[in-house]
């Protein structure tokens, strides 16, 4: 039998709707749905290799169990029996504080990790919190949230009215965009061309998006902010400051003007590696543009000025008038859990209410920096990590710490991880509980409908549903069952309903939502029968901005996204200020204390002597962090680690293209293979983080037989953007040699 089902690619933040060709309970066929409110039939290679995972040989179908050296496949009784015996036997030993949580990237892209995952971690009552965000956009966070309430009240170009596009340490090209959804990006910024629009793309490689911009500046890595402060000072200097629709919503101008007049872009140029006068055309065609933004990414983010550059973005798109406008950086309004879409004052942005153990590092939004795992693992004492739980994490590839990371988690007393595979974090587990596979279970895209460039809403129910299976929220309640001392075979439907009650109960607390004045039990009565992450969505989607109100009015919920099986079209980005401020001022803070006084460990990189080599990471589009490497469709062709290097310093250090090169830093060095191209700027070193799969225990076959080396040895978990927590994985001082 042949039938054809939807689902909704998790890989990448673009949220793809796919066509499944289902042939006999195996899909046969993957393809864009062309009927996708959001995507439209857009698809990339790694929503094909979706089949190729779900078939994959190595993914884990069953529980295993730690035996002496190896794994045994295990019953899931006897893994959470095992589970139980392992992380309560570490706090009856060492007491809470001695057990920690690392989640990973994946848990964004499925309902299980958004919605169940938190709740097991905070079961796990440790401040060892610890996850991807602070490898990653944890800058983004804290920039909005000090500047407009929410750390979900992030800004994205609405790309498709925009005609003026500058993209600073991003390659959409290769990541199909992030904090900023989008199917088809390549495509969307191809017909911002085509309709007379311009892209200057600021990186110091020449990336895929800089080649189809209209002007590639390379800029010298790290040095973003002080571009930023240069086109800053240029609005002012040059009398191009212009609010439109944000007079009188601001607070802090005057603030900014004083502390940016330090920074011409004569004095900053030097340093950026670029000429002042591009900075000055810079900020004037931003100026200038009818409809334009600014937008950075990863480049910028994973950098140790994080948090000064995300701020200073949303401050040049304030001072052009190009926030909250029409093909400028607008704020979606997602259709579940945004918790900017009820208007008023939220709670206040607090950070670094603890610090942590070892080095003292801030926290940020309840996580400590994933930078200090390797010490807290390996530095004795009360509070040092003695039992790990991973979820869809591979902190082993994708954090700093290298090989002493890889020691810590080799010596811990106890380690559960929620993943499908054997990789290289995992193999240091007692027990691991795979999910299952993609299509068996349900998706709706909770975090990236808020950073969608379209209101939309979609859910994809399961294609090959599998009762014999747990669902990974299940797997998740159990374990914070266990964590919270209910036995190995807790009531996970008693704990599923206490999370439901508490969502409707948090929601109802708001003063303005539709539902304040409900009764949480009639509402879950309402919900019922649905449970698990589909009683959520409906209660979410329900109370929401699109929402029916528990049948007050006209509006979605979860049964409506079931008869649209393509999707709801909820319209363009519309602007929202005043009303998605929700600060304590309920306005636009452009000057945040915490930014403003960070501005002198700038000053000091600004006079310091520059580094003459530095590494830089990139991404492919056939890639997908360290995970996705064991899909014969991905990990093939030219889709390789190598390190780029450009032919004048290629020259300068005897090296070959196809040759290898030893690249040394503060923390590591390497043997990897040279790639020499004039595509990235001389100084510069480019290699792709994910990576270094050949290491004993990895159970990874088409991975380990291209294995790649893992760039993480050479970042440095010291090198601390210190407001967000988030490590610099970018411009990272290294030296070249040549590798006989
Ligand atoms: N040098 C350098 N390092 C980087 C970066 C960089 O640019 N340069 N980028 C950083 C960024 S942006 C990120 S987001 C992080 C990512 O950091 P991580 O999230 O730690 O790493 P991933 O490689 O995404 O690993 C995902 C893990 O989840 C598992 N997995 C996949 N799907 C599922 C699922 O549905 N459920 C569960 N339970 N497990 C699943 C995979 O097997 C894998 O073990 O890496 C960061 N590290
Ligand atoms: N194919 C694929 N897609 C992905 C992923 C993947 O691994 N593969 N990962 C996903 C994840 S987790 C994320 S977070 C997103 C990231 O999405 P993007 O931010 O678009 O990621 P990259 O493609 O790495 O682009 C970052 C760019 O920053 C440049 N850069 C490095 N240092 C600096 C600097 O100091 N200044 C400036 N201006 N530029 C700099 C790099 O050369 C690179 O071109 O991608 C997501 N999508
Ligand atoms: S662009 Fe992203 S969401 Fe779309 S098919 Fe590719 S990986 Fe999946
Ligand atoms: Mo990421």
């Amino acid at each position: 039998m042949t039938e054809t089902a939807l689902r909704i690619c998790p890989f990448c933040e673009a949220t793809c709707g796919l066509a499944l060709t289902v042939e006999n309970g195996r899909v046969t066929d993957v393809r864009g749905d062309d009927d996708d409110v959001f995507s439209a039939g857009y698809l990339c290679p790694k929503g094909v290799a979706l089949s190729q995972l779900d078939e994959d040989p190595d993914r884990l179908r069953a529980p295993m169990v730690r035996k002496g050296e190896g794994f045994v496949a295990a019953s899931w009784d006897e893994a959470f029996e095992a589970a139980d015996a392992a992380l309560n036997g570490v706090i009856a030993r060492h007491g809470r504080q001695a057990l920690g949580f690392y989640g990973g990237n994946p848990n964004t892209h499925n309902v299980s990790g958004t919605l169940y995952t938190p709740v097991m971690a905070k079961a796990m009552g440790s401040h060892h919190v610890y996850s991807a965000s602070t490898l990653d956009q944890m800058p983004k966070h804290v920039a909005v949230a000090l500047m407009y309430g929410d750390k979900f009240s992030i800004p994205v170009p609405d790309v498709d009215r925009c005609d003026h596009l500058v993209i600073l340490g991003a390659d959409p090209l290769a990541s199909n965009g992030s904090l900023w959804t989008a199917p088809d990006l390549p495509g969307r910024l191809r017909a911002l061309k085509a309709r007379g629009g311009k892209i200057v793309v600021v990186d110091p490689r020449r990336s895929r998006t800089a080649k189809i911009a209209d002007r590639h500046l390379p800029i010298v890595p790290g040095a973003d902010s002080l571009l930023l402060l240069g086109m800053v000072h240029t609005l002012f200097d040059e009398s191009l400051v212009r609010l439109r629709r944000l007079d009188g919503h601001v607070r802090g101008i005057d603030d900014v003007r004083a502390l940016a007049a330090a920074y011409s872009p004569e004095r900053v140029a030097a340093r950026c590696g670029l000429d002042a006068g591009d900075i000055r055309v810079l900020a004037r065609e931003l100026a200038a543009a009818e409809r334009g933004c600014i937008y950075g990414r990863i480049g910028t983010t994973t950098n140790r000025f994080g948090t000064l550059t995300a701020w200073l973005i949303e401050v040049v798109n304030v001072l052009c008038g190009q926030l909250d406008h029409e093909g400028g950086a607008m704020f979606p309004l997602g259709a579940a859990g945004h918790r900017n879409a009820l208007p008023g004052p939220g709670r206040a942005t607090e950070l670094h209410r603890w610090t942590s153990r070892v080095r003292g590092a801030g926290e940020v939004f309840g996580e400590l920096p994933s930078a200090c795992l390797a010490e807290e693992l390996d530095t004795p004492g009360d509070g040092q990590i003695r039992g790990l739980i991973t979820v869809a994490g591979n902190p082993a590839r994708s954090a700093p710490g290298g090989p002493r990371l890889e020691a810590g988690l080799r010596n811990l007393e106890a380690m559960v991880s929620v993943d499908v595979y054997l990789n290289e974090t995992t193999r240091f587990a007692d027990v691991v509980l795979p999910p299952p596979s993609p299509l068996a279970r349900p998706h709706f895209d909770l975090a990236f409908n808020l950073l969608a460039v379209r209101n939309t809403a979609r859910w994809s129910p399961a294609v090959l549903p599998d009762d014999s299976h747990p669902d990974e929220w299940e797997i998740v309640l159990r374990l914070a069952g266990i964590l919270a001392g209910q036995g190995p075979r807790p009531d996970v439907a008693a704990m599923d309903d206490y999370v439901a009650r508490t969502v409707i109960q948090r929601e109802a607390a708001h003063p303005a939502s539709p539902v304040h004045d409900r009764d949480p039990d009639e509402l879950l009565a309402e919900l019922s029968p649905r449970r698990g992450p589909a009683r959520l969505i409906d209660f979410l989607l329900r109370s929401g901005p699109y929402g029916d109100h528990f049948g007050r009015r006209d509006g979605i919920s979860l049964a409506a996204l079931e008869a649209a099986p393509h999707g709801i079209d909820l319209g363009p980005l519309q602007p929202r200020i005043p009303a998605v401020l929700t600060n304590a001022t309920q306005a636009i803070e452009l000057a945040p204390a915490p930014m403003v006084a960070d501005l002198a460990r700038l000053d000091a990189w600004l006079a310091a002597e520059q580094a003459p080599f530095v590494l830089i990471g990139r991404r492919h589009l056939r890639s997908n962090n360290s995970w996705m490497h064991n899909l014969p469709l991905l990990n093939s062709g030219t889709n390789r680690c190598t390190l780029w290097v450009h032919p004048d310093d290629a020259a300068a250090h005897g090296l070959a293209d196809g040759g290898q090169a030893c690249v040394r830093a503060a923390t590591g060095e390497l043997v990897v293979d040279v790639e020499v191209t004039a595509d990235v700027r001389p100084g510069v070193v480019s290699l792709p983080h994910g990576w270094g799969h050949d290491v004993p225990g990895v159970r990874m076959g088409v991975a380990q037989a291209r294995p790649g080396v893992n760039s993480n040895a050479l970042t440095d978990p010291g090198d601390l953007d210190p407001l967000s927590g988030t490590v610099s994985l970018n411009a990272i001082p290294v030296s070249l040699a040549h590798a006989p």
